[in-house]
């Protein structure tokens, strides 16, 4: 059963989401996604943010562009904790949705994430996160994926200073 649904205002935006499908891939989550948006199909939004808790879904990404409406309005619509990623989009690449997500008025949060595919990334990985707080599994795969990451750098770094040095 899907924990974490990943919700786009655009077919358009699904190329720079690939990271956020990936992360959940490798770390063993399963996920759903649709298409919704908060503009053209705003019922559908409206109803699948009410719906979502009873499905199951523990967390719910949303990426849009432009007047990025959709984080907000899902979240306007449910509890659960709704993660944005706003789309890097031309004519203001992203500055637009960042401003449009990560500014809702109080009461009604949603935690907002970098703009563009290392957003996706991000998203996916605060979502786990939050799935980790009650999976000691979960847990301990992400205090795996994070050793993990530190000493790629830290090899890389030693292989400069080889390079460097030599
Ligand atoms: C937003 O408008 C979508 O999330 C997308 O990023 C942007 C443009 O949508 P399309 O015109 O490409 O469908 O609602």
């Amino acid at each position: 059963m899907a924990t974490i649904s990943i919700i786009m205002g655009s077919k358009s935006d699904l190329p720079s989401l690939k990271g956020a499908f990936d992360v959940l891939k490798d770390f063993g989550i399963s996920c759903e996604a649709h298409i919704i948006s908060a503009h053209r199909t705003p019922d559908a939004a409206a109803d699948f943010a009410k719906n979502a808790e009873s499905k199951g879904i523990k967390v719910i990404i949303c990426a849009a562009g432009m007047a990025a409406h959709l984080a907000g309005v899902i979240a306007a619509h449910t509890t659960l904790p709704v993660i944005g990623i706003p789309m890097a989009s031309a004519p203001f690449n992203g500055m637009d949705a960042l401003l449009a997500m990560v500014q809702m008025p109080p009461g009604i949060p949603v935690a907002t994430v970098t703009a563009g595919s290392a957003g996706a990334k991000n998203a996916a990985l605060l979502a786990i996160s939050i799935l980790a707080l009650s999976d000691e599994s979960l847990n301990a795969k992400l205090k795996a994926f994070r050793k993990a990451q530190t000493e790629k750098v830290l090899a890389d770094d030693a292989a400069l200073q080889a390079e460097i040095n030599a």
